[in-house]
């Protein structure tokens, strides 16, 4: 130990440090300035940074001893108040830059040493400063960001005032404007506490957990021995599958009757086999983390290792054993059966293109790693506070599992840290769950590294993608065929219902007639499939988009001219893959809108090509749909309160796309008629023990689903406290006059329809997204590296709730896109384990040159006109980045990522 004293926001304090902690690490642990977050915990993210002697400074990689006595150090709980909040943390309410809020403290505090070095600095300036601060965002694009900065400087140098960053509603209407979130000021003080923080309050008996995990992807799990682990310092308890008092199982939820599997194929703890790299084996308990960690390293597995399937061409190989005995490893098959038999037509047909591609495993790269806790309550209920964007389904996945009556157990979410779709998937509840009941209800936590987090959460899972398209000599589609895997990874959780995705959306957006396409799922030992935004629309987009360009090219018209020709017209019959009707026909406008930017870019760009540097322009359409399959439904409730305000309960899950925000929209706009105002309304969510089964926010559901049942709950209340005279009753005349003032709300797309077992045919989707992508690229020839100079969308989501909610789900979402079209991986179990080494963007890796136009057609069936918009923008921007690395050199790639060595390649081959 030693002493250090150090000025820690202002003030003087003395500190006993152990010399080798990093500084955020006593940041967080000993002064509990937990606003300095751990994302990486190794210097590539930023969400730790403070300022120390007025440098911006990742925290986790400086150890205290480096750090000398009276170090002046500045933290996000230092530098503004509720009241008087610094004009950076205001300017990032304002433009909307705390989604998840995770890295929000962290950038704030990097752009206040750059504003005290260069008070005017440029936006390239900005854009560099945070590119070698390494601050990352996966939430926003940056582009916000950046926005925030130049306005905080502007109040910094006196040139505007701080009161114009926040966005002030006129009038009681605050539906369609840039109202700012309700967790915006929690974010970007560091206040809003993630799990790790929570953790951190916890009591002093709480549990630490640590995992010990498979090494190896696939083995006979023949023993396991802790006795050394259990005689390790501060351990409670090495907790294996004999502890567990239920079935031991997740289930996977079989979505549909002909699926090959049963849906419990996922152990918590591994009983019998090892599925994947990095599966859990047994729970240590101590009184540390580090003492859980040391303890778990001790574990001795006895394991005989089994053919490895890393990938589905290798799992469907004919001497292939099955993974899960008993079930096949294609163990689903879907199929698109539109229409009349393809084969006659592609034959006859004048123009037929055909493709293989492959779509990667995307990693999700949220920074906030995976984390949670659990104890029992008040009530006796077995408590876990997680990530989870599902909480009633997760309960539903995994109480069975664990061993517990489904009333006895609770599932709460904390503020998360971004999610991205993984968090569909119920791991850490489960593990907590069966840890707090073997440790007889102690409290514990568990909170993943980021190592851990990438290598032990699902992914996007790959497909490999074999289509076929044909057109007549005017360019109208004839028809359609398809023959796809998935590789699933080894649990089978919603792998049929991705697999369903591509029936449902490759070809979307285009009047096709004639379709045969069949997409199986696979079992294999790489990473489990989880879901991530877009789920199964960029498989499906990487086949069909890319099949396009390949047509196009081959009947020698622009890509884009041939789209135009196809797009969903009114009055013509036309319907998506799956045989519906479409719900607006807006494709028409947004072309119109594309067509002169699409144009104007592909001649100037064409000029300015030298030797080294190609330029080129593309194209992509993407669609998807708002809901879970067939007739999705939600709950939301709501509460007149004696003093007249209202309180609205739904679990409408976040990840950080704006929950909050969307809730009190749709509840203010109803029940602004009563004069009721945005601060007037209070929101409890996602906490089972408090609010409705509003189902997972999934599959982009949550504006259109949760966003209408909060509106019908609305209206009850507005019309029980409506008088004849058409004013309204407060809550003692609502009393008095013994009217309920609690009212359950419920919505159900009642139109739709699931899709038919053996065609694939049916209206799944009351609602659709509708997203046009428009990159601009230059190619570096000798090197292979394409960056992407400019971008513009096109987007109809129908009426917009929340402005900067919407511009930074595209922003963000467009960016993933990026990634998945360009960098992003996970492949490779030694290289792809950190956020840098996944390939994720770094701020100078993202346009700034970023335009985002709407057409805002009404849908009728989304709330006030509303459709969905979080997966959209993740639908096909990297087939129109691969579409426009084509037009920039002629070389044609189709398989993601297109990292240099890649794009080289395709170059190489060219010539
Ligand atoms: N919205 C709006 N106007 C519209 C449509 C949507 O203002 N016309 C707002 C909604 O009120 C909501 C947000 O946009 O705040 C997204 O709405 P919606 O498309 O319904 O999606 P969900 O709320 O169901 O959120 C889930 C969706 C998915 S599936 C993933 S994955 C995802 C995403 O949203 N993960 C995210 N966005 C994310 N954003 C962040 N920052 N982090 C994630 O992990
Ligand atoms: Fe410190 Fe990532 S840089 S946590
Ligand atoms: Fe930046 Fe979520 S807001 S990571």
């Amino acid at each position: 130990m030693v002493k250090k004293r150090l000025v820690i926001n202002g003030l003087s304090r003395t500190l006993l440090v152990n010399p080798e902690d990093s500084l955020a690490k006593v940041l967080r642990e000993q002064l509990l300035l937990t606003g300095c977050k751990i994302g990486c915990d190794q210097g590539q993210c930023g969400t730790c940074t403070v300022i120390v002697d007025g440098k911006a400074v990742r925290s986790c990689i400086m150890k205290m001893g480096k750090v000398k006595d009276d170090t002046v150090i500045e933290t996000i709980e230092g530098i503004g108040t509720p009241e008087d909040l610094h004009p950076l943390q205001l300017a990032w309410m304002g433009h909307g830059c705390a989604q998840c809020g995770f890295c929000s403290p962290g950038f704030i505090m990097s752009a206040k040493v750059l504003l005290a070095e260069n008070p005017s600095p440029t936006r390239e300036e900005v854009r560099h400063w945070f590119q070698v601060h390494r601050n990352l965002c996966r939430c926003t694009g940056y582009k916000p960001l950046v926005d925030a900065v130049m306005d905080a400087a502007k109040v910094m140098r006196g040139e505007m005032v701080k009161e114009d960053l926040i966005f002030k509603p006129v009038g009681n209407k605050i539906l369609g404007t840039s109202y700012i979130r309700p967790s915006a000021a929690q974010k970007v003080t560091g206040t809003w506490d993630y799990g790790a923080d929570m953790a951190l309050q916890m009591p002093a008996n709480t549990a630490r957990l640590a995992l010990v995990q498979a090494d190896i992807p696939h083995a006979l799990l023949k023993g396991i021995d802790y006795s050394e682990a259990e005689k390790m310092p501060g351990v409670y308890k090495v907790i294996t599958h004999k502890d567990v008092k239920g079935k031991n199982r997740i289930s996977g939820l079989i979505t549909f009757a002909n699926n090959k599997g049963d849906g419990w194929d996922r152990p918590i703890l591994c009983d019998e086999k090892i599925f994947q790299i990095g599966d859990a084996v047994a729970i240590v308990a101590a009184d540390t983390e580090e003492h859980a960690k040391e303890a778990a390293k001790k574990v001795k597995l006895d394991l005989e290792a089994l053919p490895a399937y890393m990938s589905a061409m290798e799992a469907i190989a004919e001497d292939a054993i099955e993974i899960h005995p008993g079930t096949p490893n294609i163990y689903y098959e879907t199929n698109c059966i539109k229409g009349e038999e393809t084969a006659p037509i592609m034959e006859r047909a004048p123009y037929v293109a055909e493709i293989d591609a492959y779509s990667s495993r995307q990693p999700h790269l949220h920074i906030e790693p995976d984390c949670g806790l659990a104890y029992i309550d008040d009530e006796g209920r077995l408590t876990v506070h997680s990530k989870s964007i599902g909480i009633h389904l997760h309960s539903a996945m995994i109480t069975a599992g664990i061993g517990i009556e489904p009333e006895k157990f609770r599932l709460v979410q904390n503020p998360a840290g971004g999610t991205f779709g993984y968090k569909f998937s119920p791991t850490m509840e489960a593990l907590l769950g069966v840890a707090c009941l073997a440790l007889d209800g102690r409290p514990c936590s568990l909170v993943y590294d980021q190592y851990q987090n990438i290598t032990y959460t699902g992914k996007r899972s790959p497909a490999f993608m074999h289509i076929k398209m044909a057109a007549d000599e005017n360019g109208k589609l004839l028809a359609m065929e398809g023959d796809n895997y998935i590789d699933h990874g080894p649990y089978s959780e919603f792998g049929d219902l991705l697999t369903m995705r591509l029936t449902q959306f490759t070809g979307a957006g285009y009047d096709i007639r004639n379709i045969r396409n069949k997409s199986q799922t696979v079992c294999t030992n790489h990473a489990w499939g989880s879901a991530f935004r877009g789920y199964g629309s960029p498989q499906s987009f990487m086949g069909s988009e890319v099949c396009m360009d390949v047509l196009a090219e081959k009947m020698g018209i622009d890509p884009f001219e041939l789209r135009y020709r196809n797009i969903y017209r009114e009055g013509t019959g036309c319907t998506t893959p799956t045989g519906q009707e479409p719900e607006v026909y807006c494709l028409e406008e947004m072309y119109d809108k594309a067509r002169p930017i699409y144009y104007e870019a592909k001649e100037r760009l064409a000029k300015m090509n030298t030797d080294k540097l190609k330029y080129g322009v593309g194209f992509a359409a993407g669609v998807y749909g708002c809901g879970l399959d067939g007739k999705d439904g939600s709950f939301a409730n709501i509460q007149l309160n004696p003093d007249g305000t209202v309180t609205v309960f739904n679990s409408w899950e976040d990840h950080g796309q704006g929950a909050d925000i969307g809730t009190l929209t749709m509840a203010h706009e109803t029940l602004r008629e009563a004069g009721i105002t945005p601060d007037m309304i209070k929101l409890v969510m996602n906490d089972t023990a408090l609010t409705p089964a509003s189902g997972p926010a999934g599959g982009s559901r949550s504006n259109v689903v949760t966003g209408n049942a909060t509106r019908v709950a609305a209206e009850m209340l507005i019309n029980a406290m409506r008088k004849p005279d058409g004013t309204f009753r407060t809550y003692d005349e609502m009393v008095a006059e013994n009217i309920p003032t609690f009212y359950e709300g419920t919505w159900v797309a009642s139109a739709c329809t699931d899709c038919d077992l053996e065609t694939g045919q049916g209206a799944p989707f009351s609602n659709y997204m509708y997203q046009l992508f428009i990159p601009e690229v230059e190619v570096n020839v000798e090197t292979g590296k394409v960056r992407i100079i400019r971008f513009t969308t096109v987007c109809d989501f129908g009426t917009i709730i929340n402005k900067i909610v919407v511009d930074g789900q595209v922003y963000g979402g467009c960016t993933q896109g990026f990634g998945l079209g360009l960098s992003e991986d996970f492949e490779d179990y030694k290289k792809h384990t950190t956020l840098a080494g996944c390939g994720i963007p770094y701020p100078e890796d993202v346009p700034d040159d970023f335009n985002i136009i709407y057409t805002e057609t009404p849908r009728p069936l989304g709330p006030y006109g509303a459709s969905g918009c979080g997966e959209g923008p993740l639908t096909a921007g990297h087939p129109a980045i691969l579409s426009a690395i084509y037009n920039a050199t002629g070389a044609r790639i189709t398989e993601i990522p297109a990292r240099p060595e890649k794009v080289k390649a395709a170059l190489d081959a060219l010539k």
